[in-house]
């Protein structure tokens, strides 16, 4: 990706070749935030929520719910108790700060790496199961009734999450609509079309761009010529910015600043967060026939728990027996809630067809009946 010099570069070239005749109409910065580095130290002064040390022992728990639910989802794939799985491994900080900033009345709109976001709005990791498990009361969630399922098609819930926040607008309701979705996203008319609407209406929604630097097996690089995915917000007229996807606390100060903006009727917002996917892409994939390994060795030095466990370990809020205390208690819930899952009886074939249309189409009752048949004999 071109750097922000390159950049300045080109536009300096641009008017040199054009003259003062054709003054440049239209100028534009990505600005990025961190506060944490890759070790943990401090770089800047942190906003007042980072002072408390149980908004950070929370944002800690839940990337480390995050990452257990993620190794147990996939130990259940791999014994065949589990359909493909997505994780998130490295890239938790970005759900987790996404939704440790959002209000409850808010809605998200995920895409399929954001459980730590949807487990921190209150959907069980027994109802996350079962949605991987391909069961669709796993989408079915008993809090956050108002979230969006996961996602699985590319960017299709950025739209969504337009008219979401348009309803939101139109009833004159202070709720924001989230939408958080990949690089590879980015590429998608969907996408462009949501940022284009959001820009023209000024609506309540924050889009997050989950930059874990691949989709699949294409990186970044490969995907757009843009410098930055960030500006593809400025081209819709949206304040745009990036943030260090791995530093939880830049993430959830700069997703609290934007639905600020956006609930006091400020319009729309797009975050590029910077992160990097550390696992293969989903459990279908293998990812060393693409990708070097130096490369992801290089980017575990950046993980977003260990950086927050030397944050607060160096600020002494964090130790040893904590450590212990929280992982054995993380562990069991999973634990318990896995087992939960494997002990929910499977539903009927003919739920594939139920929760569609409300009238279903005859070619599909056919179907349904045959499916019945099929599973009685
Ligand atoms: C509309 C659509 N096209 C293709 C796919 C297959 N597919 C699944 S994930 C993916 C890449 C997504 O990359 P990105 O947006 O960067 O998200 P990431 O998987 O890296 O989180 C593709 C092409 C799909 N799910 N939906
Ligand atoms: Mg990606």
């Amino acid at each position: 990706m071109p750097s922000a010099e390159r950049i300045g570069e080109l536009l300096e070239l641009t008017e040199a070749r054009h003259g003062p005749a054709a003054p440049a109409v239209a100028r534009f910065e990505i600005h990025y935030t961190r506060f944490l580095d890759p070790k943990g130290s401090a770089v800047c002064p942190l906003p007042d929520f980072a002072q408390d040390r149980a908004e950070l022992v929370a944002l800690y728990r839940a990337m480390v719910l995050a990452r257990r639910f993620d190794a147990k989802a996939v130990a259940l794939q791999r014994t065949g108790r589990l359909g493909t799985f997505a994780t998130a491994l490295g890239q938790e900080a970005v759900p987790v700060g996404v939704a440790s900033a959002m209000r409850p009345e808010d809605v998200l709109l995920p895409s399929f790496r954001e459980h730590g976001a949807q487990l921190w709005r209150g959907v069980s990791p027994v109802e996350l199961f079962l949605y991987w498990g391909g069961d669709e009361r796993g989408s079915d969630f008993a809090a956050a009734r108002e979230d969006f399922p996961v996602c699985v098609p590319v960017g299709t819930h950025a739209p969504h999450a337009v008219g979401v926040a348009l309803a939101f607008k139109l009833r004159r309701e202070k709720r924001v609509a989230v939408s958080v979705f990949g690089d590879g996203a980015t590429s998608k008319g969907d996408v462009a079309e949501a940022l284009n609407v959001a820009g023209v209406w000024d609506l309540p929604v924050v889009f997050v761009i989950n930059n874990n630097r691949w989709a699949i097996s294409v990186p970044v690089a490969r995907q757009t010529a843009a410098g930055t995915l960030a500006q593809k917000g400025i081209a819709a007229g949206i304040e745009s910015e990036q943030v260090d996807g791995n530093d939880i606390i830049a993430v959830r100060e700069v997703v609290a600043r934007a639905l600020a903006k956006a609930r006091a009727g400020g319009g729309p917002h797009l975050i590029e967060a910077l992160t990097y996917r550390l696992g293969d892409h989903t459990t279908a994939d293998d990812a060393s026939r693409y990708r070097a390994g130096p490369e992801v060795s290089a980017h575990w030095a950046e993980d977003p728990i260990t950086r927050l466990r030397n944050y607060l370990v160096g600020a002494n809020m964090w130790g040893k027996a904590d450590e212990e205390t929280l992982l054995a208690e993380i562990s069991a819930a999973i634990d318990r809630a896995a087992e939960a899952y494997l002990a929910t009886p499977p539903q009927g074939p003919e739920t594939m067809f139920d929760f569609t249309y409300e009238t279903l189409p005859k070619g599909l009752v056919e179907q349904r009946e045959a499916a019945l048949l099929t599973a009685r004999k």
